[in-house]
Order: structure tokens, then sequence, then C-alpha cells
């Protein structure tokens, strides 16, 4: 009888474990689940006029792990300056351009124009940014 007892209470603990693990599971699939969800895909349009962004579009607001689209317009053509996370992306007079990107460093970021033919690094950003991306965390 005594021989039992230790028996009964590896079965138990047996028991235990494999629910705990689902538990464990579940957990994981509800936080990804909802990480997903709660990240959005953001499209900005931003018009930009003799070098000047409007200042209602100047402040562009998102949350971490955000898609973010950036679609810029301009009367002459700019090379852009996304600090932060680096990107530099030209834009041609008249026509719609696509800057994205997934929001992935929080913080403030400037986007500054490049002068034209101007290396990355070789700048100066004496100049107000044309507009700033807020990425706020989740
Ligand atoms: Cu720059």
């Amino acid at each position: 009888m005594f021989n039992q007892i230790p028996v009964d209470k590896g079965r138990g603990r047996r028991r235990v474990a494999p629910r705990s693990a689902r538990w464990a599971l579940v957990l994981l699939l509800i936080t990804a689940g909802s990480a997903a969800v709660l990240a959005a895909e953001l499209t900005f349009d931003i018009k930009v006029e003799r070098g000047r962004v409007p200042d209602t579009m100047r402040l562009i607001r998102v949350n971490e792990g955000d898609i973010v689209k950036l679609r810029w317009t301009s009367d002459q053509p700019l090379i852009l300056h996304l600090h932060g996370y680096d990107i530099e992306k030209r834009i041609a007079a008249g026509a719609v351009t696509v800057l994205a990107f997934t929001a992935y460093a929080t913080g403030r970021f400037p986007i500054h124009v490049h002068a034209q033919g101007t290396a990355v690094g070789g700048h100066a950003h004496e100049d107000a940014p044309l507009a700033i991306i807020e990425v706020y965390p989740r």
C-alpha cells in the first residue's frame, strides 16, 4: 500500500505538466495574435511645395511595429533622408513616391532634405526638418 503512494504522485505530476505547457502555448498564441492585430498599416499623404510641408502634415505619429507608408508629392525633385532608420529616397517632381518602413525603433526621427547630388553623410542639417516621425512604444 505504501508503495502505491509514490506511483500516484508520479502520475499526478505527469498530468499537471502537459496542462501547464498547454496554457503556456495558449498565452503565447494570445500574445502573438494581439500584437499582430494591434500593429496597423498607416498611409500618410505628404505634399511638399517649394521645399516645405504644410504644418498639419509635418508631425507624423505612429506606434511601434506599425507599417508606415509615406506618399510624397513635390513640385520639385528632392532627396529625402529619414534619420535613425537611415532611409534615403529620391522624389521626382509631380509624381507620387512611397517611402515605406516598419516602425521597429521608437523615438523621434527627422526627415531632412538632401541637396541633389550630395552623397549620404556629406550633408549639413542646419535647416529645420521637412517632417518629423514620432514612434511611440506599444
Ligand atoms: Cu540627412
